[in-house]
């Protein structure tokens, strides 16, 4: 008789070991068989997620956040958004992994060991923001292609690390500096290890901020895997695609740098505004540096109701790539008349400040609270989209919730 082998009781119990529950009816298993719980990598355990992140893509992973999972000062680890290009790098040896910085304008291309580069140069713990630049793409119309992010691709989280400009003049900057561009350890989605996912950077005068991090700590604790872990850099303020996670080199460039990412329409947009869905020629388009000006509201959840005659307390942040927010408005009449929100001062440059408001309704109904922040060059979010542009870059949109006052 051909009969199927059941599993064995060892690779049951192991099995077991790794689902963290006993599989009651275990011995069933044929031999070889993957419960779903092994095949099927549950993101939100993975990465340690909370269980109302929305993963928009698993090949790579991209999670991101909805308005109310970021209510916290500090991003916590849980609702923190996840982009990826291409596949994280599996079995990193801290112990062998290095940083090296090369490239046509270092006076002597200089390695060092994540040991060194702790000891070596001084720690520095900042809140800084960090926004994908194509957070909101999902309202662009006519559509543009990849991740179809809402609101949630943000985040300010605590960064801990060395200071990039240390780390540069030590290696020693030629007078022909303009750019750094940086290589990682993650792996392209051919597995081809000939190709980079992404390799992106920063203008001479971004890199040596001082709140432009080598960072090794996210949070206080190491970086989570998803995140860069062991190293990655940090530019607060630009499309979050310049902090290069997995870090492994920096080139001190000559040039703009034009690796992976830099070249094409990616992360570009054009310089002068475009009619929806019109081409635009290369020359035409521009590298996106700081990003705009924008706030979420936190606090309530949309769709929240409250008694008629109570006051609601709102509560949200708002950011302004290099610059800071200078003032807050709340509407609840879709945008024609604006109040005033109560704005706290960032942390430090470069972190997001936070906003409140007790708002009152005239009457029982449906109402949008909307939000709108002002940078200190007096520009606002507009209360609508902003210009279209081919990949859906740069919305920030007033955010606005629902209310029922009943
Ligand atoms: N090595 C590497 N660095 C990377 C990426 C990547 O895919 N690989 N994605 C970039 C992009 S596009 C963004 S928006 C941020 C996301 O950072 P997070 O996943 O820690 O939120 O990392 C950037 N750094
Ligand atoms: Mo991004």
């Amino acid at each position: 008789m051909n009969r199927r082998k059941f599993i064995s009781k060892t690779a049951l119990s192991s099995i077991a070991a790794v689902i963290g529950i006993d599989i009651v009816f275990g011995n069933n298993m044929i031999e070889g068989y993957q419960p779903l719980a092994l095949q099927d990598p549950n993101p939100f355990k993975m990465f340690g997620l909370d269980n109302e992140m929305v993963v928009l893509n698993d090949k790579p992973w991209n999670i991101e956040a909805k308005a109310h999972l970021l209510d916290d000062k500090i991003t916590p680890n849980k609702s923190m958004f996840i982009r990826n290009n291409g596949l994280i790098p599996k079995n990193i040896d801290v112990k062998k992994w290095t940083l090296t910085i090369d490239g046509e304008s270092v006076k002597e291309t200089k390695v060092y060991t994540l040991e060194e580069l702790k000891s070596k140069f001084k720690h520095y713990t900042y809140q800084l923001t960090l926004e994908c630049g194509g957070n909101g793409r999902s309202e662009f119309n006519p559509p543009a292609k990849g991740n179809q992010w809402t609101i949630g691709a943000v985040g300010c989280a605590l960064w801990t690390g060395v200071r990039l400009r240390d780390v540069l003049e030590d290696a020693g900057i030629k007078s022909n500096a303009v750019y750094t561009g940086y290589h990682s350890a993650d792996l392209h989605l051919s597995r081809n290890p000939d190709k980079e996912p992404i390799s992106r950077g920063a203008p001479m005068k971004k890199s040596l901020e001082d709140e432009t991090l080598i960072a090794f700590q996210m949070n206080g604790k190491d970086i989570p895997l998803a995140h860069g872990y062991p190293l990655r850099m940090v530019a607060g303020g630009w499309p979050a695609s310049v902090s290069g996670k997995w870090l492994e080199r920096i080139s001190i460039r000559n040039k703009v740098h034009d690796g992976t990412k830099m070249k094409g329409t990616a992360y570009r947009v054009p310089k002068h505004p475009v009619a929806p869905g019109e081409k635009v020629k290369h020359e035409d388009m521009g590298i996106i540096e700081s990003m705009p000006v924008k706030s979420l509201i936190t606090y309530p959840k949309t769709g929240a109701t409250i008694k008629e005659g109570k006051k609601l307390s709102i509560r949200g942040h708002a950011w302004a790539g290099d610059l800071e927010v200078a003032k807050m408005e709340y509407s609840i009449d879709f945008g024609s008349t604006w109040k005033t929100c109560a704005l706290t001062k960032p942390v430090n440059r470069l972190a997001w400040q936070h906003f409140s408001a007790e708002v009152s309704f005239p009457k029982t109904g449906y109402y949008e609270v909307w939000a709108r922040a002002t940078d200190t060059n007096g520009k606002a979010q507009p209360m609508l989209l902003p210009g279209w542009n081919p990949k859906g870059y740069l919305n920030n949109a007033c955010h606005r919730i629902a209310i029922k006052v009943k």
